[in-house]
């Protein structure tokens, strides 16, 4: 090749735009050669003497990203030959370690150890990250086990490759051609997984298919189980509950039926004699229309113990969500999955996990945490987390979620005492539960970008790095995320960093603050406050905000709907009067009027409207942020986040009209100065929602 060649090469590759399909896996050259020098002079070679899959993967993405940030080839070999300077990869019983954990020593020669292939693997990945965010490898010294055992995705897809609550195209999983065809991004999926931490994966939607557990299907889930193994991930299906109608022609799908055990003991028979390390079934049961054991007079306990008795013997489990609630539209819905469960707590096999959604509702922007969490001590409880942005504005709004997982995790339920967080229950330290697990919906999809909102990339990281360790900070997470992603310029990342930070809070402050929920058209995108018809109250926006002449907000207190007693005496005394309830969660647990002085010394009406307007106008102050390091950013990148910048600013404001103008009717009261009233009225902004609802 001729040295034009070489260089027109060249330049076309610096040239090209990132179109972010290498999410923060990028390994770029580190510009910096004293720092490149320092590190290449400890990774000169990889030694591997193993021919274990993990182990093997472990080795390649090391060599693929050292050779990409030292810009020289780093060879695997079986021994170093006596020569310093090497990476070596080794499994060995260190006490400190658990199953997946890892340790890295070192300095001339730097050893990654796991207890087993997968805490290698995690190591390796764990050094590439201290190299890309340029940490010093000076006597190196990093320990780490993961605080959770199964770190998983959740992923709604459907048979038909649509994705429910899905924003950034379709499936990944391309069902009609496979077995046989690998698509070689089902790999870069497994591998981006690892790189945080997931061992998990379940790869078909909730509201399930019977399909999934055909002889069939069953061939191609156990292709991308292959593809899966070697990165320490196990695959895992939703079902459909009754299957054994469906597929296995029984006449009923009853628990305690005997030949409806039968028929579940074969299927798992089945299923493991292809995937042999298949990890097990998560269930939606008598939940929003789909079936379950109620359907036959049965519980949910009748219902996880038969397939968990099935799944057993080789050593897969079940986990059955919590996410339920009945249409009887008298009770209040917050209470329905504590009232529930909470009676069957100790009565689920050893091998079942009941996964609670974060908060009592649905994945709002902000909600307290699940009462469920802390008072079922003899049940493991697994954390439902959705990555991908239902009620957060999909793929057009910014919100970095890291905020709202720990919010959520560090919650105290009190269950033990002050400092019995919701992290706690879920990792198992204080009820001693054997079975831990925590999941999130996953946000990715078919766009080349994976999720959409190239910065909303964050959200997927930040589960996989908060799965591992849910005391790592945001603002740590987020650091990482955009040196490893966007920039490793310091300035850059400051600002890009609190950009993230604050997103969160400026989509609360303009589409639900003070604790209002659900005030969401159909698709769960356009402001609706004013809905009030529906199939079942519970619904409707009115249901949840309930405002009046009077005021606004659901009371949950004795004198309301009474959801407040699930929750344990010490935070009931906090939540129970509207003077000590957090601001966050007052309209959650209060009916407060219009012109109660709240302690912001603004009066309800006047908060609200502060919120909003300020919340709609700080989107403005993020497009300024993200306009300031253009300059650091990849153009193609640059322009994509600029664009859906502008489309928030403008949802921010119809947010905020279509609220202060719709309460306004109830408060009647003025928009307090220095906010402008809205140039538009309430019908015209019905009629811009009306819009997006038009078939
Ligand atoms: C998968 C909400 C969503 C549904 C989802 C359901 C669930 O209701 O809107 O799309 O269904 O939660 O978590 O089961």
């Amino acid at each position: 090749m001729n040295f034009k060649l070489i260089f027109l090469l060249l330049l076309t590759t610096l040239c090209r735009a990132d179109d972010g399909y290498r999410l923060w896996l990028k390994y770029d050259l580190i510009k910096d050669a004293t720092k490149r020098a320092a590190y290449a002079r400890s990774a000169q070679f990889i030694v591997l003497n193993s021919t274990n899959p993990v182990l093997k993967t472990a080795a390649d993405e090391l060599q693929t990203g050292l050779q990409g940030l030292l810009g020289k080839t780093v060879p695997i070999v079986a021994n170093a030959g006596g020569k310093t300077g090497g990476i070596l990869l080794t499994t060995s019983p260190v006490a400190e370690l658990t199953n997946e954990g890892y340790r890295i020593t070192g300095k001339q020669n730097i050893t990654i150890t796991g207890k087993t292939d997968a805490g290698v693997l995690y190591g390796a990945f764990a050094l590439l990250r201290h190299l890309q965010t340029r940490q010093s490898i000076d006597r190196l010294s990093l320990t780490s086990n993961p605080k959770i055992q199964l770190r998983m995705l959740n992923h709604w897809d459907n048979v038909d490759a649509s994705i429910e609550r899905g924003y950034a195209g379709q499936s990944l999983w391309k069902w009609y051609e496979l077995p046989e065809r690998i698509d070689p991004r089902y790999r870069d999926y497994a591998r981006a997984n690892a790189s945080i931490g997931i061992n998990g994966t379940v790869v078909n939607n909730v509201n399930a298919s019977s399909r999934f557990l055909t002889a069939e299907y069953l061939q191609k889930v156990a292709a991308l189980a292959n593809v899966f193994r070697p990165y320490g991930i196990k695959i895992y299906l939703s079902i459909y509950f009754p299957a054994p109608k469906t597929i296995g022609k029984l006449k009923t799908a009853d628990p305690l039926d005997p030949e409806v055990n039968q028929w579940w003991v074969d299927k798992a028979n089945e299923i493991y004699k292809l995937i042999p390390d298949f990890g097990g079934f998560l269930v939606k049961a008598n939940s929003e229309g789909q079936p379950g054991p109620q359907d036959y007079g049965r519980n949910h306990a009748d219902g996880a113990n038969m397939l968990a008795k099935a799944l057993a013997p080789h050593n897969g489990i079940v986990i059955w969500r919590a996410f339920v609630y009945k249409a009887d539209g008298i009770s209040d819905r917050f209470k329905a999955a504590y009232d529930e469960f909470k009676p069957l707590d100790g009565q689920f096999e050893k091998n079942v996990i009941v996964q609670v959604k974060n908060g009592p509702i649905d994945f709002q922007p902000r909600e307290p945490f699940s009462p469920i969490f802390g008072t079922m001590p003899q049940t493991p409880l697994g954390m439902e987390f959705q990555i991908t942005q239902e009620y957060l504005g999909h793929a057009t709004h910014l919100v970095y979620e890291a905020p709202l997982f720990k919010e959520c995790l560090e919650s105290d339920t009190y269950a033990g005492g002050r400092g019995s967080t919701v992290a706690k229950v879920v990792d198992g330290s204080l009820h001693n539960y054997k079975l831990t697990a925590i999941a999130g919906v996953a946000n990715t999809g078919s766009d080349r970008n994976w999720t959409g909102h190239p910065l909303t990339q964050a959200n997927w990281y930040a589960f996989g790095r908060l799965a591992w360790d849910h005391t790592l900070t945001s603002q740590a997470i987020a650091n990482e995320w955009v040196t490893m992603t966007l920039t490793p310029e310091p300035q850059s990342v400051k600002t890009v960093t609190d950009l993230l930070l604050k997103s969160r809070e400026i989509y609360v402050n303009y589409n639900t603050p003070l604790g209002l929920s659900r005030p969401w058209t159909g698709a769960h995108f356009a402001p609706e406050p004013w809905q009030n018809r529906s199939s079942r109250p519970d619904w409707t926006a009115v249901y949840y905000h309930r405002a009046d002449s009077i005021g606004l907000g659901f009371d949950r207190t004795v004198k309301g709907s009474q959801a407040l007693a699930q929750y344990r005496p010490e935070v009931q005394k906090q939540w129970n009067n509207p003077e000590t309830c957090p601001l966050p969660y007052l309209l959650w647990f209060h009916h407060v009027p219009w012109t109660q002085k709240l302690n912001t010394d603004r009066t309800l009406w006047e908060e609200l409207c502060t919120r909003f307007y300020t919340g709609a106008e700080s989107v403005g102050g993020m497009q300024n942020e993200w306009a300031s390091v253009k300059k650091d950013i990849d153009p193609e990148t640059f322009a994509n986040v600029a664009g859906r910048l502008a489309t928030q600013q403008k949802e921010a404001i119809w947010w905020r009209d279509a609220w202060v103008l719709y309460l306004q009717e109830f408060a009647r009261q003025p928009i307090p100065a220095p906010f402008k009233k809205p140039d538009r009225t309430l019908q015209e902004v019905k009629e811009l929602v009306d819009i997006y609802q038009l078939r």
